[in-house]
């Protein structure tokens, strides 16, 4: 055989092969799942977690929630309105507050975050943080800030502040500067009106305002990770004359997540059902 009869002998073999391989390549393909690999996967859906109520407390019926810190066995609580902004030492199982003191009536009290041995409050679009003393309550200072604070929670190194944005401003906890910034997001784009912060486990918990629903949110990319779903925590007989929900506060050694709302009448201990 010559070298030309070789190749032509080759090609002529390759090509009976492919015309082979075609329809069954074909076939194979009209086979696969609409969505194979080949296909550009579309952003992977945010799980959605569901939620069991562990316990209820009573909880003040006047406190217009803005923040909630557990603490050694208390809640300490921030409560808004003009004329109505207090921060309170409660007790869990009773809600009997066992310290008050009242904000200056021009300040709509607003998220609390304790930082060492003081509790720090914020005062919605007045731009004045106010440090307490956490045993006495007397203040220890003042710090400033741009924009309106709504939430606050912390890291080890930061304070965390919401203000109704998609965005979460760390802040240097002995200055109130702002060190950055972590832009909330999940595969629909950027999750707005966060409110309400905690920390829980190394995962922000943010409650979105108007919503019964609490996105978590990875501190070091700003992606949500999964979705808690409050829906239907109130009972339809305590809906009356309250507003949203609001407060999220964890006790970290008993594993125990507490959440409730504006005029709630409970405060409720929740289990995450994954
Ligand atoms: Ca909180």
């Amino acid at each position: 055989m010559t070298r030309n009869a070789i190749v032509v002998t080759v090609l002529a073999v390759a090509g009976v092969v492919v015309l082979m391989a075609g329809p069954l390549r074909l076939g194979r393909g009209a086979e696969a799942p609409p969505d194979s690999a080949a296909q550009p996967s579309p952003a992977r859906a945010t799980p959605v977690y569901q939620h069991r109520v562990v316990r209820s407390y009573p909880h003040d019926r006047k406190a217009f929630t803005q923040g909630l810190v557990y603490r050694d066995g208390v809640f300490y609580e921030s409560t808004g309105l003009y004329g109505e902004s207090s921060l309170r030492k409660v007790a869990i199982e009773t809600g009997e507050v066992l310290r008050r003191h009242d904000v200056e009536a021009r300040y709509f009290a607003e998220g609390l975050s304790e930082w060492g041995e003081t509790l720090v409050q914020l005062t919605w679009t007045t731009g004045v943080a106010i440090a307490y003393d956490r045993e006495t309550f007397n203040e220890v200072r003042r710090f400033a800030y741009t924009g309106e604070g709504w939430g606050l929670t912390r890291t080890d190194r930061h304070l965390v502040m919401s203000d109704g944005s998609a965005t979460l401003k760390l802040l240097d906890p002995s200055t109130f500067a702002q060190v950055s910034t972590l832009q909330v997001r999940d595969e629909h784009g950027p999750v707005t009106a966060l409110n309400e912060l905690e920390m829980v486990r190394g995962v922000i918990f943010a409650n979105v305002w108007q919503s019964y629903r609490i996105a978590m949110i990875a501190p070091d990319s700003g992606t949500v990770t999964g979705w808690l779903d409050l829906t239907g925590l109130l009972p339809a007989s305590e809906r009356s004359r309250v507003d949203v929900l609001n407060g999220i506060a964890y006790d970290e050694r008993g594993d125990r997540l507490f959440v409730t709302g504006k005029w709630w009448p409970t405060v409720f201990q929740v289990e995450v059902v994954r």
